[in-house]
Protein backbone atom coordinates (compact mmCIF):
# COMPACT_ATOMS: atom_id res chain seq x y z
CA UNK A 1 0.00 0.00 0.00
CA UNK A 2 1.36 3.56 -0.75
CA UNK A 3 1.76 6.41 1.36
CA UNK A 4 -0.72 8.83 1.14
CA UNK A 5 -1.14 12.18 2.09
CA UNK A 6 -3.85 14.53 0.26
CA UNK A 7 -2.66 17.96 -0.97
CA UNK A 8 -4.23 20.21 1.65
CA UNK A 9 -1.74 18.53 4.42
CA UNK A 10 1.24 18.37 1.95
CA UNK A 11 0.69 22.62 1.73
CA UNK A 12 1.75 22.12 5.76
CA UNK A 13 3.86 19.09 5.37
CA UNK A 14 7.20 21.26 6.61
CA UNK A 15 4.92 20.82 10.08
CA UNK A 16 3.00 17.77 9.64
CA UNK A 17 5.84 15.51 8.47
CA UNK A 18 5.94 11.62 10.29
CA UNK A 19 9.72 12.18 12.10
CA UNK A 20 8.43 15.43 13.41
CA UNK A 21 4.62 14.72 14.67
CA UNK A 22 4.06 11.18 14.11
CA UNK A 23 0.47 11.70 15.86
CA UNK A 24 -0.43 14.33 13.67
CA UNK A 25 1.04 12.88 10.42
CA UNK A 26 -0.44 9.83 11.24
CA UNK A 27 -4.21 11.74 11.78
CA UNK A 28 -3.57 12.99 8.21
CA UNK A 29 -2.89 9.74 6.76
CA UNK A 30 -5.56 8.01 8.04
CA UNK A 31 -8.02 8.44 5.65
CA UNK A 32 -6.46 8.07 2.57
CA UNK A 33 -4.76 5.14 4.28
CA UNK A 34 -8.05 3.76 4.73
CA UNK A 35 -9.31 4.37 1.97
CA UNK A 36 -6.33 2.32 0.31
CA UNK A 37 -6.04 4.62 -2.88
CA UNK A 38 -2.39 5.66 -3.53
CA UNK A 39 -0.26 9.15 -3.70
CA UNK A 40 3.02 9.25 -2.42
CA UNK A 41 5.08 12.48 -2.37
CA UNK A 42 8.61 12.41 -3.75
CA UNK A 43 11.27 13.67 -1.63
CA UNK A 44 13.04 16.20 -3.49
CA UNK A 45 11.31 17.97 -6.33
CA UNK A 46 14.14 20.04 -6.97
CA UNK A 47 16.90 17.28 -6.75
CA UNK A 48 14.50 15.57 -9.42
CA UNK A 49 14.85 18.30 -11.25
CA UNK A 50 18.66 18.64 -11.52
CA UNK A 51 18.89 14.55 -12.54
CA UNK A 52 15.88 15.02 -15.72
CA UNK A 53 16.80 16.28 -19.31
CA UNK A 54 16.72 19.91 -19.55
CA UNK A 55 14.05 21.39 -21.79
CA UNK A 56 14.64 24.11 -24.19
CA UNK A 57 15.42 27.41 -22.12
CA UNK A 58 11.72 28.61 -21.33
CA UNK A 59 10.21 31.59 -22.69
CA UNK A 60 9.89 34.78 -20.52
CA UNK A 61 6.06 34.87 -19.91
CA UNK A 62 4.89 33.51 -16.30
CA UNK A 63 1.27 31.78 -17.82
CA UNK A 64 -0.19 30.85 -21.40
CA UNK A 65 -1.92 33.73 -22.55
CA UNK A 66 -5.84 33.95 -22.46
CA UNK A 67 -6.49 35.73 -26.28
CA UNK A 68 -3.57 33.65 -28.34
CA UNK A 69 -4.77 32.85 -31.54
CA UNK A 70 -3.87 29.19 -30.79
CA UNK A 71 -7.86 28.49 -31.69
CA UNK A 72 -8.11 27.09 -28.10
CA UNK A 73 -11.11 28.99 -26.78
CA UNK A 74 -10.11 29.59 -22.58
CA UNK A 75 -13.94 31.00 -21.99
CA UNK A 76 -15.95 27.98 -24.18
CA UNK A 77 -14.20 25.54 -22.33
CA UNK A 78 -14.05 27.15 -18.63
CA UNK A 79 -18.21 27.27 -19.70
CA UNK A 80 -18.11 23.70 -20.67
CA UNK A 81 -16.49 22.92 -16.62
CA UNK A 82 -19.30 24.86 -15.28
CA UNK A 83 -21.57 22.96 -17.35
CA UNK A 84 -20.67 19.70 -16.47
CA UNK A 85 -20.80 20.99 -12.29
CA UNK A 86 -24.41 22.16 -12.95
CA UNK A 87 -25.28 18.87 -13.86
CA UNK A 88 -24.71 17.75 -10.37
CA UNK A 89 -22.28 14.63 -9.16
CA UNK A 90 -21.91 12.61 -12.10
CA UNK A 91 -22.17 9.68 -10.01
CA UNK A 92 -23.32 6.05 -11.16
CA UNK A 93 -26.98 5.63 -10.78
CA UNK A 94 -27.68 9.42 -10.75
CA UNK A 95 -29.48 11.80 -12.69
CA UNK A 96 -26.32 13.82 -13.33
CA UNK A 97 -24.35 11.24 -13.96
CA UNK A 98 -26.72 10.09 -17.47
CA UNK A 99 -27.35 13.39 -18.06
CA UNK A 100 -23.75 14.51 -18.17
CA UNK A 101 -23.03 11.27 -20.13
CA UNK A 102 -25.45 12.47 -23.03
CA UNK A 103 -24.34 16.11 -23.21
CA UNK A 104 -20.51 15.18 -23.54
CA UNK A 105 -21.33 12.95 -26.29
CA UNK A 106 -23.43 15.12 -28.01
CA UNK A 107 -20.33 17.89 -27.80
CA UNK A 108 -18.21 14.80 -29.14
CA UNK A 109 -20.71 14.62 -32.01
CA UNK A 110 -20.46 18.11 -33.04
CA UNK A 111 -16.69 17.75 -33.57
CA UNK A 112 -16.01 13.85 -34.39
CA UNK A 113 -19.51 13.04 -36.15
CA UNK A 114 -20.23 9.34 -35.73
CA UNK A 115 -16.84 7.95 -34.38
CA UNK A 116 -18.01 9.46 -31.60
CA UNK A 117 -19.66 6.42 -29.23
CA UNK A 118 -20.42 5.14 -25.59
CA UNK A 119 -18.36 2.05 -24.57
CA UNK A 120 -21.39 0.81 -21.62
CA UNK A 121 -20.07 -1.74 -19.42
CA UNK A 122 -21.31 -3.00 -15.95
CA UNK A 123 -19.31 -3.21 -13.27
CA UNK A 124 -20.01 -5.32 -10.20
CA UNK A 125 -20.71 -4.82 -6.45
CA UNK A 126 -21.22 -7.86 -5.20
CA UNK A 127 -24.95 -9.17 -3.83
CA UNK A 128 -25.84 -9.56 -7.47
CA UNK A 129 -25.73 -6.23 -7.90
CA UNK A 130 -24.29 -3.94 -10.80
CA UNK A 131 -23.03 -0.58 -11.73
CA UNK A 132 -23.69 1.01 -15.31
CA UNK A 133 -20.38 2.86 -16.74
CA UNK A 134 -19.61 4.58 -20.08
CA UNK A 135 -16.68 5.29 -20.96
CA UNK A 136 -16.84 7.77 -23.82
CA UNK A 137 -14.80 7.36 -27.29
CA UNK A 138 -14.30 9.54 -30.14
CA UNK A 139 -11.61 9.82 -33.24
CA UNK A 140 -10.02 12.02 -35.25
CA UNK A 141 -7.77 10.87 -38.80
CA UNK A 142 -8.15 7.25 -37.87
CA UNK A 143 -6.66 6.40 -40.54
CA UNK A 144 -3.15 7.28 -39.65
CA UNK A 145 -0.17 4.78 -38.62
CA UNK A 146 0.36 6.72 -35.48
CA UNK A 147 -2.18 7.34 -33.14
CA UNK A 148 -2.44 8.91 -29.95
CA UNK A 149 -4.42 9.01 -27.26
CA UNK A 150 -6.05 12.01 -25.00
CA UNK A 151 -8.11 10.98 -21.78
CA UNK A 152 -9.55 12.04 -18.98
CA UNK A 153 -12.14 10.70 -16.48
CA UNK A 154 -15.77 12.33 -16.42
CA UNK A 155 -17.15 10.73 -13.35
CA UNK A 156 -17.09 12.37 -10.08
CA UNK A 157 -16.54 11.07 -6.31
CA UNK A 158 -19.72 10.27 -4.56
CA UNK A 159 -18.12 11.25 -1.12
CA UNK A 160 -16.08 14.16 -0.26
CA UNK A 161 -13.98 12.25 1.92
CA UNK A 162 -10.99 14.74 2.42
CA UNK A 163 -13.83 16.72 4.34
CA UNK A 164 -13.66 16.96 8.20
CA UNK A 165 -17.30 17.64 9.12
CA UNK A 166 -18.87 13.80 9.29
CA UNK A 167 -21.76 14.91 7.83
CA UNK A 168 -19.83 17.15 4.88
CA UNK A 169 -18.28 13.68 4.60
CA UNK A 170 -20.87 11.92 3.01
CA UNK A 171 -21.90 14.22 0.38
CA UNK A 172 -20.73 14.11 -3.43
CA UNK A 173 -18.24 16.32 -4.51
CA UNK A 174 -18.70 18.96 -7.24
CA UNK A 175 -15.93 17.81 -9.44
CA UNK A 176 -14.77 21.06 -10.48
CA UNK A 177 -11.30 20.47 -10.90
CA UNK A 178 -10.67 16.64 -10.00
CA UNK A 179 -13.70 15.39 -12.89
CA UNK A 180 -14.72 18.15 -15.70
CA UNK A 181 -11.73 20.24 -15.85
CA UNK A 182 -9.93 17.23 -18.31
CA UNK A 183 -12.82 16.80 -19.65
CA UNK A 184 -13.33 20.54 -20.59
CA UNK A 185 -10.21 20.82 -22.43
CA UNK A 186 -10.45 17.43 -24.42
CA UNK A 187 -13.95 18.63 -25.87
CA UNK A 188 -12.02 22.02 -26.62
CA UNK A 189 -9.33 20.37 -28.23
CA UNK A 190 -11.80 18.28 -30.18
CA UNK A 191 -13.49 20.89 -31.88
CA UNK A 192 -9.88 22.14 -32.52
CA UNK A 193 -9.25 18.66 -34.61
CA UNK A 194 -12.28 19.18 -36.14
CA UNK A 195 -11.45 22.46 -37.61
CA UNK A 196 -7.55 21.51 -38.32
CA UNK A 197 -6.82 18.02 -38.64
CA UNK A 198 -3.95 16.41 -36.86
CA UNK A 199 -1.08 15.09 -38.35
CA UNK A 200 -1.37 11.99 -36.74
CA UNK A 201 -4.34 10.14 -35.17
CA UNK A 202 -5.99 11.42 -32.10
CA UNK A 203 -8.04 9.39 -30.30
CA UNK A 204 -10.01 10.80 -27.52
CA UNK A 205 -11.21 8.88 -24.60
CA UNK A 206 -13.38 9.50 -21.05
CA UNK A 207 -13.43 7.25 -18.67
CA UNK A 208 -16.42 6.34 -16.41
CA UNK A 209 -15.63 5.05 -12.77
CA UNK A 210 -12.59 6.93 -11.95
CA UNK A 211 -13.12 7.72 -8.47
CA UNK A 212 -15.76 5.15 -7.35
CA UNK A 213 -13.93 4.13 -4.80
CA UNK A 214 -13.73 4.35 -1.78
CA UNK A 215 -11.11 2.07 -2.36
CA UNK A 216 -8.90 1.29 -5.37
CA UNK A 217 -10.47 -1.63 -6.05
CA UNK A 218 -13.25 0.03 -7.23
CA UNK A 219 -11.14 2.55 -8.76
CA UNK A 220 -9.61 3.63 -12.32
CA UNK A 221 -13.19 1.18 -13.73
CA UNK A 222 -13.44 2.79 -16.86
CA UNK A 223 -9.59 2.83 -17.80
CA UNK A 224 -9.23 -0.99 -16.62
CA UNK A 225 -12.20 -1.89 -18.65
CA UNK A 226 -11.03 0.21 -21.85
CA UNK A 227 -7.41 -1.72 -21.04
CA UNK A 228 -8.79 -5.12 -21.63
CA UNK A 229 -11.64 -4.18 -24.32
CA UNK A 230 -10.10 -1.35 -26.29
CA UNK A 231 -13.15 -0.06 -28.57
CA UNK A 232 -9.67 1.78 -30.93
CA UNK A 233 -6.37 0.95 -32.26
CA UNK A 234 -3.64 0.13 -29.66
CA UNK A 235 -2.20 4.06 -29.18
CA UNK A 236 1.50 4.86 -29.71
CA UNK A 237 0.88 6.31 -26.53
CA UNK A 238 -1.98 7.71 -23.93
CA UNK A 239 -1.88 11.24 -22.14
CA UNK A 240 -3.76 11.55 -19.39
CA UNK A 241 -5.41 15.00 -17.92
CA UNK A 242 -6.63 14.95 -14.15
CA UNK A 243 -7.38 17.98 -12.35
CA UNK A 244 -5.41 20.31 -14.77
CA UNK A 245 -8.04 23.26 -14.09
CA UNK A 246 -6.37 24.80 -10.97
CA UNK A 247 -6.39 28.45 -10.82
CA UNK A 248 -3.05 28.45 -8.99
CA UNK A 249 -1.74 25.41 -11.69
CA UNK A 250 1.21 23.63 -11.24
CA UNK A 251 2.16 20.54 -12.91
CA UNK A 252 4.70 18.34 -12.35
CA UNK A 253 5.99 15.02 -13.49
CA UNK A 254 4.44 12.43 -11.65
CA UNK A 255 6.86 9.35 -11.29
CA UNK A 256 4.96 6.54 -12.49
CA UNK A 257 5.17 8.38 -15.90
CA UNK A 258 8.53 9.39 -15.55
CA UNK A 259 9.38 5.56 -15.38
CA UNK A 260 7.26 4.41 -17.82
CA UNK A 261 7.13 7.41 -20.51
CA UNK A 262 9.95 9.79 -20.03
CA UNK A 263 9.94 10.51 -23.29
CA UNK A 264 6.70 11.66 -23.60
CA UNK A 265 6.61 13.64 -20.80
CA UNK A 266 9.80 15.20 -22.34
CA UNK A 267 8.06 16.18 -25.15
CA UNK A 268 5.09 18.01 -23.01
CA UNK A 269 7.59 19.79 -21.29
CA UNK A 270 9.67 20.86 -24.37
CA UNK A 271 6.24 22.05 -25.38
CA UNK A 272 5.70 23.89 -22.12
CA UNK A 273 9.56 25.20 -22.59
CA UNK A 274 8.79 26.66 -25.94
CA UNK A 275 5.36 28.48 -25.36
CA UNK A 276 6.96 29.83 -22.17
CA UNK A 277 3.93 27.42 -20.21
CA UNK A 278 5.60 27.81 -17.19
CA UNK A 279 2.57 25.83 -15.15
CA UNK A 280 4.84 23.20 -15.81
CA UNK A 281 7.61 22.65 -13.25
CA UNK A 282 10.84 21.30 -13.96
CA UNK A 283 11.03 17.81 -11.91
CA UNK A 284 9.41 14.73 -10.15
CA UNK A 285 6.83 15.81 -7.11
CA UNK A 286 4.18 12.78 -7.00
CA UNK A 287 3.75 8.99 -7.45
CA UNK A 288 0.20 8.63 -8.39
CA UNK A 289 -2.36 5.87 -9.21
CA UNK A 290 -4.54 6.79 -11.53
CA UNK A 291 -6.15 5.83 -14.89
CA UNK A 292 -2.58 6.00 -16.43
CA UNK A 293 -1.89 2.85 -14.92
CA UNK A 294 -4.22 0.59 -16.28
CA UNK A 295 -3.17 1.99 -19.72
CA UNK A 296 0.65 1.16 -18.51
CA UNK A 297 -0.41 -2.87 -16.95
CA UNK A 298 -1.74 -3.74 -20.56
CA UNK A 299 1.67 -2.50 -22.29
CA UNK A 300 0.99 1.00 -23.47
CA UNK A 301 3.02 4.06 -23.08
CA UNK A 302 0.86 6.33 -20.86
CA UNK A 303 1.74 9.57 -18.58
CA UNK A 304 -0.39 11.48 -16.50
CA UNK A 305 -0.71 14.91 -16.34
CA UNK A 306 -2.34 16.39 -12.92
CA UNK A 307 -1.90 19.00 -10.37
CA UNK A 308 -1.72 17.46 -6.71
CA UNK A 309 -1.45 20.34 -4.80
CA UNK A 310 -5.21 20.84 -4.67
CA UNK A 311 -6.57 21.92 -1.62
CA UNK A 312 -9.95 21.15 -1.96
CA UNK A 313 -9.42 17.72 -3.28
CA UNK A 314 -12.01 15.58 -2.50
CA UNK A 315 -14.00 18.33 -0.83
CA UNK A 316 -17.04 19.92 -1.12
CA UNK A 317 -15.01 22.95 -2.27
CA UNK A 318 -13.84 21.70 -5.78
CA UNK A 319 -15.86 24.35 -7.43
CA UNK A 320 -15.39 26.31 -10.63
CA UNK A 321 -14.10 29.25 -8.37
CA UNK A 322 -11.06 27.07 -7.59
CA UNK A 323 -10.38 26.86 -11.13
CA UNK A 324 -9.31 29.16 -13.85
CA UNK A 325 -9.67 29.69 -17.77
CA UNK A 326 -6.21 30.69 -18.00
CA UNK A 327 -5.38 27.29 -16.64
CA UNK A 328 -7.23 25.28 -18.67
CA UNK A 329 -5.70 27.01 -21.73
CA UNK A 330 -2.16 26.28 -20.47
CA UNK A 331 -2.37 22.88 -20.84
CA UNK A 332 -4.70 23.01 -24.07
CA UNK A 333 -2.40 24.99 -25.84
CA UNK A 334 0.32 22.41 -24.37
CA UNK A 335 -1.12 19.40 -25.94
CA UNK A 336 -2.46 21.11 -29.12
CA UNK A 337 1.51 21.75 -29.67
CA UNK A 338 2.61 17.88 -28.81
CA UNK A 339 -0.33 16.78 -31.14
CA UNK A 340 0.37 19.36 -34.65
CA UNK A 341 4.03 19.10 -34.17
CA UNK A 342 3.98 14.79 -34.40
CA UNK A 343 5.11 13.11 -37.60
C1 LIG B 1 -7.18 11.51 -9.01
C2 LIG B 1 -8.27 12.27 -8.82
N1 LIG B 1 -7.35 10.43 -8.27
C3 LIG B 1 -8.51 10.53 -7.62
N2 LIG B 1 -9.09 11.65 -7.96
C4 LIG B 1 -6.42 9.34 -8.16
C5 LIG B 1 -5.65 9.45 -6.91
C6 LIG B 1 -5.85 8.54 -5.91
C7 LIG B 1 -4.73 10.45 -6.74
C8 LIG B 1 -5.14 8.63 -4.73
C9 LIG B 1 -4.01 10.53 -5.57
C10 LIG B 1 -4.23 9.63 -4.57
ZN1 LIG C 1 -10.78 12.23 -7.28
Amino acid sequence: MHLSLPPRFYRYSCFLSSQRFPLLAMIGVAAPLLLGVGCQRNSSAQSAAQSLTSPAPAAPTTAAPTTAASGFDADRTFADLKKQVAFGPRVPLTKGHTACRDWILGELRKSAGETAKRQDFTVGLGGGRRLPMSNLVAQFNPGAKKQVLLCAHWDTRPTADMEIDADKKKRPIPGANDGASGVAVLLEMARQFAAKPPPVGVQIVLFDGEDYGPGEDRMYLGAKHYAKRRALPKPDYAILLDMIGDKDLGIWREQNSEANAADINDKIWNAAAALGVTAFQPGVKFTISDDHLPLQAAGWKAIDLIDFDYGPWHTLDDTPAQCSPASLKAVGDVLAKVVYDEK
